[in-house]
């Protein structure tokens, strides 16, 4: 069978059922507090008479606050916020063969309409091909004038069905127009596939370039021979309705099935066009033409699919961006004409799409459509617009980790990242209890814009997520570093005074652009600058390297130059076996010989080890007189329980004591 958008089809109890349904629909239950995901929606009844066969609704983008809804009998409606207009905006139903899948069956408004007039719509004329037209508003802004018709494009259709019928402006100011395969069932001559073909894609065009239409350069097919260049995207089998993602410009598209399966197509903004969506060679996720082997890997699948009975043709809806419906943020609506639910879609950060039915309704969904506010508005062939809407019924959120988690004070403002749960689109995350400008990444992610005068004074800051009442709350806090000079070293941080010391000094500068890494070892090559470094006065520089003293550092090697001079000056004498060991940790005990002979000269000796100074250090191990000097010098305490933990490597943040300590930095 091919029932494919049966737009005044044979559905005659449904509809009869559905237009006795003018009273505020039901919502599933309200218990939010247990669900995560989108809320149940309702309904609410905003034009339930005067209107026939709606199946476009939209707005001009002027501020002029209307809805202008489409009559598939070939007339544009205004609607002014409390009254349905009864003098059309355009009556065009001499030009338009209807119904069917015929008639007018969309409007898209110029990006710059305040100021130029010009709107186009898509019809099927009299002899039933696909006309796209350019309208211009009169002096009157609720009245057009129907003698200013500029046709763009008359697009040939070989059956009544699949007529597509969809105008949208991208982000771009180009036009996307959606085509059906042409009709019949199955696209009997596969024009979903040939690129010759306008049926069976998207198309974008550019109406403001030399008349009728100028295609962008960047289209996808242009430089392919044989290829039609209108051509944006192909594959559809009938795109009744598609929409552009407000905030992100993603674009999606429901695509009309076949016998089995109704499919939501994808495409992110970053996109370059020229996707194949695969009819009909698939219908949504399955082979179609032929029937196994379908796919050569080069097809882009749905987001997501449902199959028919009770559900028959998918009407392609909006990622909600209003502001009433907080919980709703971000989520991509889209409904079924035969069995009336509306699903709500969202993708998780990680990328992976989900869906959860919103509501079921009585109505013949025709189509989805926004106000100038992001509010989402729903057609019901039978003769009515409804408006979503939901209970406001926050989560509690909850805040697990943010990044990044440090700055350095007197940093220029950021992107604050917070992961969590319980967000949406009324989530603001807040700086020690101030709300900061937010934005709902993923249903688990906000991003927030910390300034610059948030990082004036060094300490901490807490980050927290607030949402709304009824319900919502705040979350737990997040400790923010505003850190004096590293991003890795707060102003807590055991050693940071120390560090702070050595950086004053001129021996450090860190590890990187506003890093230390305190708690990685201490190499013995960085060893070596920092000793003479603070033994000589940050000003030294090493003569150059020779590459002849150690056998594992040539003359390039990171250092080089440092760790001949270390030796050079007496104070060490390599790892053993003619070789230095550059990139090894330096253990606390081979520390206290370089600190001891850096500070006092290379002929210094130090007293006998008397084996009674750390319990780990007897007298007879490994450097235990040198270990013994440092601690009667002052220099170290150990490591903690009266060891001294000769073995371990040092740190860099344990280097920087030892060093400040051992040469008496300010
Ligand atoms: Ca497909």
């Amino acid at each position: 069978m091919n029932v494919s958008l049966p737009i005044c089809g044979p559905s005659g109890s449904r509809l009869a059922l559905a237009l006795a349904f003018l009273v505020p629909l039901f919502a599933a239950s309200s218990d939010a507090a247990a669900v995560v995901g989108p809320p149940p929606i309702a309904l609410q009844p905003v034009i339930t008479s005067g209107l026939t066969s709606p199946v476009a609704i939209t707005n001009a983008g002027d501020g002029s606050g209307r809805l202008f809804i489409t009559e598939q009998t070939g007339t544009i409606r205004i609607w002014n916020g409390t009254s349905l207009l009864p003098t059309p905006f355009l009556d065009i139903h001499t030009l338009v063969s209807c119904c069917g899948e015929q008639g007018l069956l969309s409007v898209a408004f110029h990006p710059n309409y305040p100021t130029n007039g010009f709107f186009y719509v898509n019809y099927t004329n009299t002899g039933g091909n696909t006309v796209i037209a350019r309208y211009h508003v009169t002096g009157d802004p609720n009245v057009a004038d129907p003698a200013s018709a500029s046709i763009l494009l008359t697009i040939p259709q070989p059956y009544a069905n699949h007529n597509g019928g969809q105008l949208q402006f991208g982000a771009d100011g180009f036009l996307y127009i959606g085509m059906g395969d042409g009709g019949s069932g199955g696209d009997p001559q596969n024009r979903s596939q040939n690129l010759g073909e306008l049926l069976g894609k998207i198309l974008r065009i550019d109406v403001d370039g030399a008349p009728p239409y100028a295609v962008p350069p960047t289209n996808p097919f242009v430089a392919v021979p044989g290829a039609r260049p209108e051509i944006w995207a192909y594959g559809l089998r009938n795109p009744w309705r598609f929409s552009f993602d407000r905030a992100t410009h993603d674009l999606y598209i429901g695509d009309v099935g076949q016998n089995l399966w109704e499919e939501v197509d994808f495409q992110p903004a970053s996109s370059a066009g020229g996707e194949n969506y695969g009819w009909r060679l698939m219908e949504g996720f399955h082979c179609y033409n032929p029937s196994t082997g379908c796919n050569d890997g080069t097809l882009t699948l749905p987001i997501l699919e449902y199959g028919h009975n009770p559900g028959c043709s998918v009407t392609g809806g909006y990622v909600y961006r209003g502001s009433s419906i907080p919980q709703l943020y971000g989520t991509y609506l889209y409904g079924d004409y035969c069995s009336g639910v509306i699903w709500g879609a969202s993708r998780s950060c990680a990328g992976a799409w989900s869906t959860a039915p919103l509501v079921d309704s009585p109505l013949n969904i025709s189509s989805f459509g926004e106000d100038e506010s992001g509010e989402i508005y729903v057609t019901h062939i039978g003769g009515a617009v409804y408006r979503v809407t939901a209970t406001p019924d926050h989560l509690a959120p909850s805040a697990t980790d943010m990044s990044p988690s440090a700055a350095v004070v007197g940093g220029p403002g950021f992107t604050l990242t917070v992961n969590g749960s319980g967000f949406d689109g009324g989530s603001v995350v807040r700086w020690n209890g101030a709300d900061r400008p937010t934005t709902l990444v993923c249903p688990t992610r906000l991003s927030a814009t910390i300034p610059a005068s948030d990082l004036s004074a060094a300490g901490t800051a807490t980050v927290t997520v607030f949402n709304p009442a009824p319900a919502g709350g705040t979350s737990s806090g997040l400790t923010f570093f505003v850190n004096p000079r590293f991003l890795d070293v707060p102003s807590g941080y055991w050693a940071a005074s120390w560090i702070d010391r050595l950086v004053n000094a001129g021996v450090s500068t860190g590890c990187g652009p506003l890093l230390f890494c305190p708690d990685t070892p201490m190499t013995r090559a960085q060893a070596a600058i920092l000793l003479l470094r603070a033994k000589n006065g940050s000003p030294f520089t090493p003569p150059p390297a020779t590459g002849t003293v150690f056998g594992d550092v040539p003359a390039t090697a990171f250092a080089a130059a440092w760790i001949e001079a270390l030796a050079a000056a007496g104070i060490t004498t390599g790892c053993g076996g003619g070789n230095f060991c550059p990139d090894s940790g330096v253990t606390r005990a081979q520390a206290a010989i370089l600190l001891l002979r850096a500070r006092n000269g290379s002929a210094y000796a130090p007293p006998p080890a008397t084996g009674t100074v750390f319990t780990d250090v007897p007298a007879t191990a490994f450097a235990a007189a040198w270990i013994e000097a440092l601690a009667a010098a002052g220099i170290t305490t150990g490591c903690g329980g009266g060891n001294y933990c000769p073995n371990a490597t040092l740190s860099r943040a344990q280097g920087a004591v030892l060093l400040v300590r051992t040469f008496s930095l300010p």
